[in-house]
């Protein structure tokens, strides 16, 4: 497979706090970042986001009463999963983890920054409505093949894979340069999510 320069990556999360040691942490998290790397240099475009969350955020279990992390609570949105501390704006956990290339990265975008809504997506907010303006950034630079890696492979890459589809671009995700968190079925959840969406799922041996 060549990489055309309309083609994209888009770099999910690889931030401390989901690799091993982290607030959140993602198992062998840290594991997809020479891959990354690797896949980055074929790239002309690079995107990555962060995870980048205000103290005192909606998802986070300890700002409600009685709630434990990866507990489920109902928002004004729908279901929402609580989640440790994590990503916090400013601090060390949400800084992108040490041996990721970020050099090469056109744009870097923040989400999960307002404190009553979630972001898995890099596009839209957990409230489906609420854009974070990745979709026009790609129109306007004429990017329509978006390849997704990063963390985690059933939150963040998931519904950022899905969101792009949907808004009418290509998506690919590259899993072997993914981790998953796993929670209650979630990466079986993904896996069927992309086949019937028809979102491929491609080898990194693809690019090399
Ligand atoms: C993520 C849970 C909470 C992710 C971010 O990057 O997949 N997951 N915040
Ligand atoms: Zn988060």
């Amino acid at each position: 497979m060549k990489v055309s320069k309309s083609d994209v990556l888009i770099v999910v999360d690889v931030q401390n706090d989901f690799c091993s040691g982290g607030a959140l942490a993602v198992p062998d998290g840290e594991k997809v970042v020479p891959a990354i790397n690797r896949i980055a240099e074929k790239f002309d475009n690079v995107v990555l986001t962060q995870d980048w969350h205000p103290g005192n955020h909606v998802s986070f279990a300890a700002n409600h009463q009685n709630k434990r992390p990866f507990e489920m609570i109902d928002l004004a949105y729908g279901p929402q999963v609580l989640w440790p501390l994590h990503c916090v704006q400013g601090s060390l956990g949400a800084d992108f983890h040490h041996g990721l290339d970020t050099d090469r990265a056109g744009l870097v975008l923040r989400k999960g920054m307002h404190h009553d809504i979630d972001s898995y997506s890099a596009f839209y907010e957990n409230d489906h409505t609420t854009p974070t303006g990745l979709a026009s950034y790609l129109r306007e630079r004429a990017l329509n093949t978006l390849f997704f890696v990063g963390l985690a492979f059933d939150f963040c890459v998931r519904y950022s894979a899905e969101d792009a589809h949907r808004a009418g671009f290509e998506a690919v995700v590259i899993e072997e340069a993914c981790r998953g968190i796993d929670l209650d079925g979630s990466v079986a959840a993904t896996h069927a999510s992309f086949k019937s969406l028809g979102i491929p799922i491609v080898g990194i041996e693809a690019f090399f």
